[in-house]
């Protein structure tokens, strides 16, 4: 066996015959290093950006998370809403209409909306009829632009005193990951599922039954499609029998715009009331102001009249 076939039993490739193929394997075979370099280079990137599953498992503590909140110029007098979820699920027309403003795009107040997609970088909304409140809007993960994968780190989701995933067609196992990472950072966390319009319209045609009847049916397919995922993905105890606290608000959004601005509704209103409720409470409980410390109570010693 001539000396340069001694690779050839450890590769199983039969080394070619003519000077041409001779030529092309013998720089196959010197690529390898080269590859393997690339190769486990590639890897270090990867789990630099995050595609490996250890930093899904990141957990913040409460001291970074307060460090990178100050960082980031979160007043702490102040309650911090995180719109988060996947693109065109309707997170700018949610922050808009909280704030009871109409989607436009003449109007530089609001946040810039569209059926293509349309957010690329968060931004921070002040809501007027709330001075501490502040809703973020963040653009949508699962597009091109942005990845599934980095979106819960890339838009510092861990920082929000409440964070709203917003899905408007079906609930993705994106969304759900960051249910469970918010979970396991003790963040707050809630579900809403916009376009509650469309899908009553869909749900009557599907059930032949008239809109303003389609209501109970439509919410319990809702909330019982949502018991099940997050069971399957290991949630406990989820509770679907509280209608004060629905596992997801089901609303729309013009209906929450009508609502701030105390204008009559024109669609079937479901959660949306309750959604606004709850975000005016947890911004309660959470920048009350102090009550001043009670005083000591004065203590009187009645002084006995002197003596004539
Ligand atoms: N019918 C109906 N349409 C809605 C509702 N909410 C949002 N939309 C429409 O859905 C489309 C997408 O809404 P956006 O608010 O831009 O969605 P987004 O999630 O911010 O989109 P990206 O920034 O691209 O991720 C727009 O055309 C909105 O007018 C709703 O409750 N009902
Ligand atoms: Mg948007």
């Amino acid at each position: 066996m001539p000396r340069s076939n001694t690779l050839i039993p450890f590769l199983c490739i039969p080394r070619p015959q003519t000077n041409l193929f001779r030529n092309l394997y013998t720089a196959y075979i010197m690529s390898f290093p080269f590859k393997l370099f690339l190769g486990f280079g590639g890897v270090l990137v990867g789990a630099q950006q995050g595609g490996s599953n250890e930093a899904k498992e990141d957990k913040f503590s409460p001291a970074q998370i307060r460090k990178e909140r100050d960082e980031s110029g979160f007043d702490p007098s102040c309650f911090h809403v995180c719109v988060c979820g996947s693109a065109g699920s309707g997170k700018s027309s949610l922050v808009n209409a909280a704030r009871g403003i109409k989607n436009s795009k003449e109007d530089a107040s609001a946040a810039p909306t569209g059926t293509t997609e349309t957010t690329r970088e968060r931004a921070s909304y002040a809501n007027p009829r709330r001075p501490k409140q502040f809703l973020y809007d963040t653009p949508g993960h699962g597009t091109q632009a942005v990845s599934a994968q980095r979106y819960y780190y890339d838009q510092k989701i861990y920082l929000f005193d409440l964070v709203i995933v917003m899905y408007g067609e079906r609930l993705r196992e994106d969304d759900v990951e960051i249910l469970k990472a918010c979970r396991k950072n003790g963040t707050e966390v809630i579900l809403v599922r916009s376009k509650s319009d469309g899908h009553l319209a869909g749900y009557a045609e599907d059930n032949d039954v008239e809109i303003p009847s389609a209501g109970p049916g439509y919410v319990g397919e809702t909330t019982q499609e949502m018991k099940e995922t997050l069971e399957r993905v290991g949630f406990e105890n989820v509770d679907a029998s509280q209608p004060e606290k629905p596992l997801v608000y089901i609303v729309c959004t013009e209906n929450i715009r009508n609502i701030v601005n105390h204008q009559p509704t024109r669609r079937e209103v479901i959660h949306e009331r309750l959604l606004l409720a709850m975000l005016d409470k947890m911004e309660y409980m959470l920048v009350r102001p102090m009550k001043p410390a009670a005083k000591a109570p004065v203590v009187r010693t009645p002084v006995k009249a002197a003596k004539a």
